[in-house]
């Protein structure tokens, strides 16, 4: 971003900033871009692309100033693998990622403070991280992460919302005991009330058109062979593009739990790390980049993310949009992700055509 003349610097939550300044000192803001880390065992693209993308749709500008800024953003910390809660750095944009949130604690104790402060920035200064000037909106290019375009044959989707989520962790307490010498009607075995609950999590989900459910961590403890487990714990993400659809479906999960924890005499726990609302993206934003897709010679073609991204948080503030690759075989969040280079080109055109309807709009 520094060779194209942009002013870069990383703010308090590790959000990477980088500046096209506008042909005016005061000049309103347009938001690019996406988020800079990903999940365990990743492909190369989910977030980054999108980063990578906002900086080719600038550079295309060649050194064109326009009646907008553009403010590119890269995201720190939007998966949520880390600390357990997603979207850090997007909410200290909006001035929300807050003491509480400043104080969790990763695997190995130490805090999102700490985590900061280690990587050399003051987690002190984190106001200094919220948006201030006007901003016309955010746009983010990401992988689409699923089928739909892939089997639609389109190399670029408009997204019109994002899914609203809820994370939470569970715990399932029984009692560790000896494998060898406690007999099966006198168990009270973690793992088997936890393995019971994962299945009724798939069914419920199964049975409600529209919802999906998983359960992607799990521990158990003490954790050896021959001990009865004590305790077992595991993460769910619950999706839906209805928020009632998805808080009664979350509903029926956990009193799910509690009577498999009931009948094996365990105790469940539950806390929820996230409850994010569906977001819907800005109608009058989600018709420029309709015409940008148009403008750039592609079809279009109108979808829901299944997946979360930085913008549902951006969306808080500011007018949102999102423009999807086509992900191939619609893999994601596993080393096969992939994108062809083709719809990245289509996206950059886009990008930049995207700039000349805000120009039109800003003139
Ligand atoms: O989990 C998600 O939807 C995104 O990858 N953070
Ligand atoms: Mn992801
Ligand atoms: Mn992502």
């Amino acid at each position: 971003m520094e060779s194209l003349g942009m002013s870069v610097s990383v703010d308090s939550a590790g959000n990477l900033r980088g500046l096209h300044q506008g042909l005016h000192q005061d000049a309103p803001r347009l938001l690019i871009g996406s988020h800079l880390d990903t999940v365990p065992c990743a492909g190369a693209f989910d977030g980054v692309l999108g980063v990578v993308l906002s900086i080719a749709v600038v550079e295309s500008l060649n050194g064109r100033r326009l009646p907008f800024a553009i403010e590119i953003v890269g995201f720190s910390e939007e998966e949520g693998v880390r600390f357990g809660v997603p979207f850090i750095g997007s909410r200290a944009l909006i001035g929300t990622l807050d003491a509480a949130l400043l104080e969790k604690k990763d695997a190995h104790g130490r805090t999102v403070a700490q985590a900061i402060r280690d990587f050399g920035l003051d987690p002190s200064r984190m106001s200094e991280a919220i948006l201030k000037e006007q901003v016309l909106g955010y746009l983010e290019f990401h992988i689409e992460q699923g089928p739909v375009l892939d089997e639609l044959g389109l190399p670029l989707g408009v997204v019109e919302a994002i899914v609203g989520q809820t994370q939470a962790r569970v715990s399932f307490r029984g009692r560790a005991n000896h494998a060898g010498t406690t007999p099966m009607h006198l168990r009270h075995d973690a793992v088997g009330a936890i393995a019971e609950w994962i299945l009724a999590v798939e069914s419920e989900a199964r049975a409600t058109p529209g919802l999906v459910a998983t359960v992607g961590q799990m521990e158990t403890f003490p954790g050896a062979s021959n001990v009865i487990a004590g305790e077992a714990r595991a993460s769910l993400d619950v999706r839906h593009a209805s928020d009632a659809q998805r808080t009664a479906g979350v509903d029926r999960i956990l009193s799910a739990a509690k009577d498999i924890a009931e009948r094996r005499g365990l105790k469940f726990e539950c806390s929820v790390t996230e409850d994010q609302q569906t977001v819907a993206c800005d109608p009058n934003l989600v018709l420029a980049v309709e015409k940008a897709v148009a403008h750039a010679g592609f079809p279009l073609h109108r979808m829901t993310s299944g997946a979360g991204h930085d913008a549902m948080i951006l969306a808080q503030k500011v007018r949102v949009a999102m423009l999807f690759l086509r992900s191939p075989s619609g893999i994601s969040h596993h080393p096969d992700e992939r994108v062809l280079p083709d719809d990245v080109a289509a996206a950059v055109n886009t990008g930049l055509r995207f700039l000349e309807e805000l120009e039109k709009l800003h003139a």
